[in-house]
């Protein structure tokens, strides 16, 4: 699975994120595992049907990494 940590400036940036992010998986009908807690927000990417990962995790995860710029999350 692909993780990982982000921490945005507030709780209106994270779900703000988030919300790019939602639109975007079911978009692909590819969804993330995911919590918040306040600015922060953790990502779990896998393809339960394969067991592992595939390129869809990896087109989900470059468009992540992009909305999280865009955001200005850290880490
Ligand atoms: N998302 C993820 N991350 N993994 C899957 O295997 C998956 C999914 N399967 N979203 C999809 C939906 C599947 O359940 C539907 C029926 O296409």
């Amino acid at each position: 699975a692909i993780v990982r940590e982000l921490s945005f400036a507030d709780f209106n940036a994270a779900f703000g994120f988030m919300t790019r992010v939602a639109l975007m998986a079911d978009k692909l009908d590819h969804h993330p595992e995911w919590s918040n807690v306040y600015n922060r927000v953790t990502l779990l990417l896998t393809t339960h049907d394969a067991g592992g990962l595939t390129d869809r995790d990896l087109t989900l995860a470059r468009f992540i990494d992009a909305a999280a710029d865009m955001t200005g999350a850290t880490a």
